[in-house]
């Protein structure tokens, strides 16, 4: 008998287990009350500082300073569902689940924060299945389940099949077919991992 062929997922951090908007725009009022914000139903593009920018220049570094606080990644809250499911997909037979994500450049706090985040919210366990990249283009996959409307790097033909999750910054973009999109993590995720077994 011929045994089915391991399904590799990777799946993001910000935006699909990781809540970070909601943190960034609570953070935002309550350091800044009197500047304008960006409530997360109106955000539009992955980059807040673009759409905060457009506002005001002046409001870049102050979104950039919520994020930059420490303690801003490790205290994100899960996003519903999102911690039952990746433990649901890694105890799955034939699928192997890694959280790929991108650090901020200034990468003081964000990159030992996220590994907190894992441990805490995943266990310690979970720490080894963390993969840190600014180009996820050139990481193995059969799904990258990402929030980010475009990612792009190096290689013009990554491995994997993006699956947009939603996400409040990605609401209004249709997806340009082919591609599927997870509208959360109570949406049909295992009809997606399933639709990658081989045999
Ligand atoms: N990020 C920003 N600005 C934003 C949104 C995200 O710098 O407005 C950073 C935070 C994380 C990284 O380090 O992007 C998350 O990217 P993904 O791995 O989720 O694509
Ligand atoms: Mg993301």
């Amino acid at each position: 008998m011929v045994s089915p062929s391991t399904v590799r997922v990777l799946v993001d951090m910000d935006g699909v287990l990781a809540d970070f908007e909601t943190s960034l725009y609570k953070n935002y009022r309550s350091r800044y009350p009197d500047e304008p914000s960006i409530e997360p139903n109106d955000r539009r593009g992955f980059l807040a500082g673009d759409q905060y920018a457009g506002i005001r220049p002046d409001l870049r570094p102050k979104i950039a300073s919520i994020y930059e606080t420490p303690g801003f990644f490790l205290n994100l809250e899960p996003i519903p569902g999102a911690i039952e499911a990746i433990n649901e997909m890694s105890n799955l037979k034939n699928t192997d689940v890694f959280i790929c994500t991108s650090p901020l450049m200034k990468y003081e706090h964000c990159v030992q924060e996220k590994y907190e985040w894992v441990e805490k919210h995943l266990g310690p366990e979970f720490v080894r299945r963390l993969i840190l990249t600014s180009d996820k283009t050139v990481v193995w996959g059969d799904l990258l389940i990402d929030d980010k409307d475009c990612i792009t790097g190096v290689e013009p033909n990554p491995s994997w099949e993006h699956i947009l999750f939603t996400c409040c910054h990605n609401t209004h973009l249709d997806p340009r077919p082919p591609r599927r999109r997870l509208q959360s993590w109570a949406d049909d995720w295992r009809s997606i991992v399933d639709s990658k077994r081989k045999t």
